[in-house]
């Protein structure tokens, strides 16, 4: 059995691969930072492991990638982030562009190489990296947020075109998740902002998400997990924001 991850020079992604590693998943991971992607190769000994520098926003640089790949059993779309938190009025254009090419387009492009061999072989899964800004609205979230409510929508229109065909689609949609560069990314490498996130509070890891995708793809062939949000137990809803007079 083959992977593919997207995003596996940090966080999520590089958890996710150790543990398909573990489960004796053949990778092929991937990711923007050579030495990172060479140093997860060292990790797991180079045991079953491919390695390619892959921007998602390059179409041309997917389908190299897809090619040399050969058939991929399971496809981990977890590259992308957040850029800001700024209100929409004052977000910068060039970051929300950034994320909808990444979060958005990246993740299409990907997918729709890799569906045609899952369809033919009638087998195959393709597992999204939502979040819960995806369906709960938060002050600054908004391109971001949107872009996981398209991740969300995109992975369960999927799976009603795909029904019948065996190939299977989740979308994980978590809370927090610390232990990552998410809000080193977020904040433009500040790093004391980004610590303060997560200050007197347990945040998810990114073993937690690993865990769950390793239940996801062990699953008889018959079940497919449409969505999954989870959240850390220190995380709730906001109160609607309120602009007085
Ligand atoms: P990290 O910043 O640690 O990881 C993001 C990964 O995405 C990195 O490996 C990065 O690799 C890769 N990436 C970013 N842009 C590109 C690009 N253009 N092309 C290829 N790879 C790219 O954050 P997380 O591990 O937390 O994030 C993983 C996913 O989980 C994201 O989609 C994020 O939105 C989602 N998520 C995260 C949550 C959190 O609280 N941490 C909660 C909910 C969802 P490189 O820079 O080497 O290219
Ligand atoms: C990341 C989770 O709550 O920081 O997708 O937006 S949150």
């Amino acid at each position: 059995m083959k992977a593919l991850i997207t995003g596996a020079t940090s966080g999520i992604g590089e958890a996710i691969a150790v543990n398909l590693h573990e489960l004796g998943y053949e990778l092929v991971i991937t990711g923007r930072r050579e030495e990172r992607l060479a140093k997860l190769v060292d990790r797991l000994e180079g045991h079953r492991v491919s390695s390619h520098t892959l921007d998602v926003t390059d179409d041309v640089a997917i389908s190299e990638v897809v090619a040399a790949a050969g058939e991929v059993d399971v496809l981990v779309n977890n590259a992308g982030g957040a850029l800001g938190l700024a209100s929409a009025q004052e977000a910068q254009l060039s970051d929300w562009l950034t994320m909808i090419a990444t979060n958005i387009t990246g993740l299409t492009v990907l997918t729709h190489a890799l569906l045609p061999q899952m369809v033919r072989r009638g087998s195959g899964i393709i597992i999204n990296l939502g979040s819960v800004a995806g369906e709960f609205p938060y002050p600054g979230g908004n391109v971001y947020g949107a872009t996981k409510a398209y991740v969300r929508q995109f992975s369960l229109n999927l799976k009603a075109d795909l029904a019948g065909t065996g190939v299977r689609v989740t979308d994980i949609e978590p809370g927090m998740v610390g232990d990552t560069e998410f809000s080193l990314v977020r904040f433009n490498h500040d790093a004391d902002r980004a610590a303060s996130v997560y200050d007197n509070m347990t945040a998810l890891k990114p073993a937690d998400i690993a865990d769950l995708v390793r239940y996801i793809v062990t699953l008889p062939s018959h079940v497919n997990i449409n969505t999954v949000s989870l959240m850390p137990v220190d995380q709730g809803f906001g109160p609607f924001n309120v602009a007085r007079q």
